[in-house]
């Protein structure tokens, strides 16, 4: 691509999303044995304060729940539905009336995806996708909701082919008939294109070409980062490197304005013998990483700064998916709403959050006898050598003026200062620990992030609903060979460089 064409490039795109800033949301399938109520669905995402949530469905018990939380949310048409809405106005007409018009403004409906993967998981719907996108829209028209409501298709990455350099990546030419008018209609509209993106997958088929720090987002020394030999931009790791082939993809086809929402990404946290890179702390180490790298609107290295928003694939692991134990564990937390780890996001914003403190605290026990908290208060800041002056009168830790607040505040800046060592929180078993932090008002205690920790009431039935896609329909049919073999001349490449 030319100087002029790239730079061209780099204006319209930054004029679409300039003072936007991206966000993580999160996916939420429901292949799960005991599906919580969508009342506690809605509770975990307040508590863990995710605002942008994707859903598989319409499903009219989840939308309702989701009214007047702020959480803004995406629905979809499933496949299954897809061939009577792209052949027909009126039925499109009677989706959008029942599952849109009836819940909005309620529940913050911000984008519909119309089907998902289509030309992977159903090729022979590729032909009538354009005219559902349309039709769809056209009835968004009719209500007055379309600049509110934004209409795409989730793709896989898979039809980007030759993905890397990501300068010269460009879409399965034998899809440009769909592709074409498809990326027209999200231009005119005003829409993005939505993309699947697994790193995981892209590693799992490099057979050890790609290294798993470049999937994971973790450093690499600059010998090994990937360079572009078109446009020498270096790449540190695969996410980046794909949504780049995409913007090419598009650019080759002369759209350069249209941004990209990464509709899944994550990495699962549980495989079999074949799948030893799914465990908990390669998937921590993914979805803290990509969580920190997109709400940075760090961008991508072609257009820095560019939002890129993007869905976590997913809530909760779906024990009952079909197929390879890994399938069943990419989400964020069990069905009862406990975290499946704890995310290293310090600094990144408040989603999240309370999955991320991991946080203890050393307090007084309820009903301690008052003798030996004062006691045991007067040792520590004593002997204890702690620095207890924010509790002297006039201080922000004075009030209330009781010796069970004063020594739970002493006992924490001891137990943190022993770095929470054994047995550093017991003072003759007057205090223990708890996971609540004892902040408040301006008395901030030591330990705490500032951030107020919610409890949610985990427990229900299942309620019904449609499946989720699979990240391995992707897995299957990905031409990501050819990206190995690419990454792996350049990686050698930029060893001499
Ligand atoms: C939906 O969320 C967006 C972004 O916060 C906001 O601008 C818009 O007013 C919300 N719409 C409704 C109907 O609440
Ligand atoms: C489809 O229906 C909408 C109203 O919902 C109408 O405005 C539009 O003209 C119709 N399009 C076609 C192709 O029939
Ligand atoms: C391109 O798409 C066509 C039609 O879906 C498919 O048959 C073909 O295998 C794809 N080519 C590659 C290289 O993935
Ligand atoms: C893109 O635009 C260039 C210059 O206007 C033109 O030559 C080329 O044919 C266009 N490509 C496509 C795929 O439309
Ligand atoms: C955040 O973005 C800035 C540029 O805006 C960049 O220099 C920095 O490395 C980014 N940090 C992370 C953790 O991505
Ligand atoms: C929280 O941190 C402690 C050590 O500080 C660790 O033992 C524990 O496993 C962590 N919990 C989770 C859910 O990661
Ligand atoms: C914690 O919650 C209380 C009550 O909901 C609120 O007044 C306070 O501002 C919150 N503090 C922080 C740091 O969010
Ligand atoms: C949690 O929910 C259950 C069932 O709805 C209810 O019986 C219980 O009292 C709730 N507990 C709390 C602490 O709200
Ligand atoms: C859920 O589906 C199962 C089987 O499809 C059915 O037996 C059950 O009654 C349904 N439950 C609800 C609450 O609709
Ligand atoms: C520190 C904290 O408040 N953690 C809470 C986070 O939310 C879960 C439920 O999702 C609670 O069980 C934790 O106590």
């Amino acid at each position: 691509m030319g100087v002029l064409l790239f730079l061209l490039f780099l204006l319209t795109a930054s004029t679409a999303t300039a003072d936007e800033d991206a966000f993580i949301g999160v996916n939420i399938g429901t292949d799960l044995s005991d599906m919580p109520h969508p009342t506690q669905v809605a509770a975990l995402l307040k508590a863990q304060q995710i605002r942008h949530v994707r859903l598989y469905d319409a499903d009219r018990g989840m939308l309702v729940a989701l009214a007047n939380t702020g959480i803004q949310v995406v629905v979809s048409i499933p496949n299954e539905q897809l061939l009577g809405i792209g052949q027909s106005n009126s039925t499109a007409a009677n989706w959008v009336s029942q599952n849109i018009v009836a819940h909005y403004p309620a529940t913050n409906i911000t984008a519909i995806c119309v089907g998902s993967e289509v030309f992977t998981s159903l090729p022979n719907a590729a032909k009538i996708l354009v005219n559902a996108l349309k039709y769809v829209q056209s009835a968004l028209v009719a209500s007055n909701l379309d600049r509110q409501i934004k209409v795409s298709t989730p793709l896989p990455s898979s039809i980007i082919l030759d993905s890397f350099p990501p300068s010269q990546a460009f879409f399965n030419h034998s899809l440009n008939p769909v592709l074409v008018p498809m990326l027209n209609f999200l231009q005119s509209t005003g829409s993005y294109l939505m993309l699947n993106i697994y790193p995981y997958y892209d590693y799992m088929q490099a057979n050890g070409v790609i290294p798993l720090d470049y999937a994971l987002f973790e450093p690499l020394s600059p010998n090994k980062e990937a360079v572009d030999s078109n446009t020498l931009l270096h790449y540190t790791n695969v996410f980046d490197a794909v949504v780049d082939a995409a913007y090419s993809a598009m650019a080759f086809l002369n759209f350069t304005n249209i941004p990209v929402v990464v509709t899944e990404s994550g990495w699962p946290s549980k495989g079999d013998a074949s799948e030893p890179d799914a465990t908990i702390e390669n998937a921590n180490t993914y979805n803290s990483n990509l969580i920190r790298h997109v709400l940075n609107n760090t961008g991508t290295p072609k257009r820095p700064g560019m939002a890129v928003s993007t869905f976590i694939y997913e809530l909760y692991n779906e024990d009952t998916k079909v197929g390879s134990i890994s399938e069943k564990n990419w989400g964020l937390f069990n069905a009862n709403g406990e975290p499946v780890y704890i995310m290293r996001l310090t600094g990144s914003g408040n989603v999240l959050s309370n999955d991320t403190t991991n946080q203890t605290y050393c307090t007084a026990k309820e009903g301690a006898d008052k003798k030996m908290l004062q006691a045991a208060l007067d040792w520590a800041c004593g002997p204890g050598k702690v620095d207890c002056s924010a509790l002297l009168q006039g201080q922000p830790c004075y009030e209330p003026d009781d010796v069970a607040a004063h020594a739970t505040y002493a006992f924490d800046a001891y137990y943190h200062k022993m770095g929470k060592a054994a047995g550093s929180c017991d003072f003759n078993g007057v205090a223990t620990i708890t996971t609540t932090d004892p902040s408040h008002g301006s008395c901030v205690f030591t330990g705490s992030l500032g951030m107020n920790g919610t409890l949610v009431n985990v427990t229900m039935p299942s309620f019904n609903s449609t499946s989720s896609d699979s990240p391995a329909d992707y897995f299957h049919r990905s031409a990501f060979m050819r990206l190995v073999v690419m990454i792996g001349v350049v990686f050698s490449f930029a060893a001499y460089l």
